[in-house]
Formats: structure tokens, C-alpha cells, sequence
């Protein structure tokens, strides 16, 4: 039997040509999500829209034939699930009603979860269904120190320091919430595999904000649990972890948490990681999503740079952080032409 060949790196197999999904593939960049976005009230209706959210799913796969698509949905659903509120306001992003004490966290509620979010399983049923054979699906979630990050600070574009005060000063209320998270975590990731996602990737989007002690505590161990939770029902399914700005941490991460892959961000370079993140880890990344803004002969060389430094590795090309919206798609294009010379060999 043939693999889809996004999942052959994770069979342990290197590709002439990698593999290649960039984040946030699907979304504001492309003049076809505009459109489509139009038709809900809110970014919240339009996730938990399974007809809105396959299509948003399936534009850039259309139009570029990535070999993964990824859910269309956010991680913020989680805290939405569990009964926080959250609401995204045009413009400004996510804002969440702030987890201020030990009361806040009682009333979250990962009961509530699997049946809040039903719309999200029903979007992976139908995309299952409606991808072409050959293009692997993506499930995700956010990792439980990233969703505290949004819970407890209540917005992006902050540095973090409420989130770790709260940690630190509060131990046992922290602890509370972040097995709530986990629990969620586990049940909402294993349901998308049950509804046909063929691969899962946690973003842990603020692990760079830990230091040592709390990369250990809040990142790699939780991490690691899900891993392993996830590993006794779904055996074969490949977890991704994005442990993003992480520096030197992922070498711990790599090794500890049990992820079949790696995410790089840009910062690091490919050198470093090959030699040493583990040879039996899928390194995925880490082209800067500025340079796919720029376009360009500087986006060119660099997708051939890091197509020649993971030659025999296997590996998965994607940016190092999510597409910013102001790309031109036309560049986006180009990266994959570029990929794709000389053929699938
Ligand atoms: O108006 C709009 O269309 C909303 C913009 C938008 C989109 C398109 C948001 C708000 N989320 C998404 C989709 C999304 N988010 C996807 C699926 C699309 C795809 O990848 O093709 C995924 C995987 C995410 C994940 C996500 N959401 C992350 C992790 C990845 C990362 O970028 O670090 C994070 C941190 C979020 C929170 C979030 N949601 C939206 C915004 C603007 C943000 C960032 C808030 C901030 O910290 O400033």
C-alpha cells in the first residue's frame, strides 16, 4: 500500500521533494476566505460552520495542492468549549474573559467540550470525504501552556507576565487548570482522529515565554502526557509538536514529549537541529514568513537552501510561523514551484 506522501517522513522515509502545508495556509491572505468570510456573523460562527469551514479548508488546496490540508478552525475553541468566553473582535484578535481565581477555573468544564465543539468533528467527517485521496488531513489544537497563555492574560500581543505570575504564585489553582486542559485536550484531539484526521499538530505557540523550569513543567510534561494518551488509543497517528521559540529547549522537547515531529520556527537554523534534535524525529519548517511576504529572489534561494539541508532527512517544508495576511498568494505559488524542480523523483 502506497502512503499519502505526507506521511511517508513520518514512515521514516526521505523524499526527493518534501512534503510541503505552510500555516495558516487557509485565511486572510487568499481573496477567496474574504469572500467566504463574509457569509457568518463571527470568526466563532464561521469555525463551527461545517460547511463554511470545509471550504476554507479546501481553498488552498485547490489552489496550490499542498500535500496536507489543516482544519480550518482555532485553537481558541478549547477555552470556548469549556465554557470560557471568548469572542474575536475585527481587528483586534482574540479576547477572552479573563481567568482571574480559583473559582473561574472551577466552572470550566471539559464535560462540555466534546459535545460544544460536535461541529469541528463534523468538519473533519466531511472533509475526510471530500479531499482527494492523496492529501493527508491535519487536526490540531493548541497545547495546554498556550491556551493558558490566551485564558489567563485574556488577549495576544502581551508578554506573557500574567500568565507566568499566575503560575508561579498560584501552583495548585494552575495545576487545576492545566489538567482541565489536558483532559480536554486528549478527548478533542482523539475525537478528530475518529472523524478522519490523519495526522495532529499542537501548537504551542508562547513555550518560548518558559524559562527552564517552567518549559519543563508546563510545556514538555503536559505535552508528553497528551502524547502518550493520544499514542494508547491512536497508536499510528503522527503528533506534531510546535514548540515555537523554544531555542535549545527543543532538544528536550524532541526527546522527551514523544512527538513524531518537530516544527521548527525560523530562528533556528537547519544545521543546528540536524545535528542535534534525533535522527528518528520529522523535522518540519522553517522558511520566515516575512521572506514569503517579500517574495523575490530572496524567497527563491531560501527554499532551495533549506530543500538541500534536509536532503536524506525526513522532512516536511513549512513556514516557521503562521502566513501573514498581506502575502501576495502568487508567492506562495512560487515557494511551491520552486520546491517541486526537477520533479518528485
Ligand atoms: O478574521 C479572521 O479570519 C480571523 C483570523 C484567524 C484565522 C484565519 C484567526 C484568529 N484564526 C485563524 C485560523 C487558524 N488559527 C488556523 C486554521 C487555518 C490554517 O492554518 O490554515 C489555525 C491552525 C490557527 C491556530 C492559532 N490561532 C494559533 C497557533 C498558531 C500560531 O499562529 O501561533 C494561535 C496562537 C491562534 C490564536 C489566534 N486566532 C486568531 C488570531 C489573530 C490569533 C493570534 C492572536 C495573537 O496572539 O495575537
Amino acid at each position: 500500500m502506497t502512503l499519502k506522501p505526507f506521511l511517508e517522513p513520518f514512515a521514516g522515509r526521505a523524499a526527493d521533494v518534501p512534503p510541503a502545508w505552510i500555516m495558516r495556509q487557509a485565511g486572510r491572505y487568499l481573496p477567496e476566505y474574504r469572500e467566504l468570510r463574509t457569509k457568518a456573523r463571527n470568526f466563532l460562527d464561521f469555525c463551527y460552520s461545517p460547511e463554511l469551514a470545509v471550504e476554507a479548508t479546501l481553498q488552498p488546496i485547490r489552489r496550490y495542492g499542498f500535500d496536507a490540508a489543516i482544519l480550518f478552525s482555532d485553537i481558541l475553541v478549547v477555552p470556548d468549549g469549556l465554557g470560557q468566553k471568548v469572542a474575536f473582535v475585527e481587528g483586534q484578535g482574540p479576547v477572552l474573559e479573563a481567568l482571574e481565581d480559583r473559582a473561574d477555573i472551577d466552572r470550566l468544564d471539559p464535560a462540555r467540550v466534546v459535545e460544544h465543539l460536535a461541529p469541528v468533528f463534523e468538519t473533519v467527517t466531511r472533509l475526510r470525504r471530500e479531499l482527494p485521496a492523496e492529501t493527508a488531513l491535519i487536526g490540531f489544537s493548541g497545547a495546554p501552556w498556550t491556551l493558558a497563555f490566551y485564558m489567563i492574560e485574556g488577549r495576544g500581543g502581551v508578554d506573557g507576565g500574567k500568565l507566568k505570575t499566575f503560575a508561579l504564585s498560584r501552583p495548585e489553582d494552575f495545576q487545576v487548570l492545566m489538567t482541565k486542559l489536558e483532559d480536554s485536550l486528549v478527548e478533542y484531539l482523539g475525537q478528530q482522529v475518529e472523524a478522519g484526521a490523519d495526522v495532529l499538530q499542537l501548537f504551542d505557540s508562547w513555550s518560548g515565554i518558559a524559562d527552564a523550569d517552567l518549559f519543563r513543567r508546563f510545556v514538555i510534561e503536559p505535552t508528553a502526557r497528551i502524547v502518550g494518551r493520544l499514542k494508547e488509543r491512536h497508536p499510528k497517528v503522527p503528533v506534531i509538536g510546535f514548540p515555537r521559540a523554544a531555542g535549545a529547549g527543543a532538544i528536550a522537547y524532541a526527546v522527551e514529549t514523544g512527538v513524531d515531529g518537530l516544527s521548527l520556527d525560523s530562528q533556528v537554523p537547519l544545521a543546528w537541529a540536524r545535528a542535534n534534535l534525533p535522527d528518528g524525529i520529522v523535522l518540519q519548517g522553517n522558511l520566515d514568513n516575512h521572506r514569503l511576504l517579500a517574495g523575490g529572489r530572496p524567497l527563491e534561494d531560501e527554499v532551495r537552501r533549506i530543500k538541500a539541508a534536509m536532503v536524506g532527512r525526513p522532512f516536511v517544508f513549512n513556514l516557521g510561523h503562521g502566513v501573514l495576511p498581506p502575502t501576495p498568494p502568487e508567492n506562495v505559488a512560487r515557494v511551491l514551484a520552486v520546491l517541486r524542480e526537477g520533479g518528485r523523483g
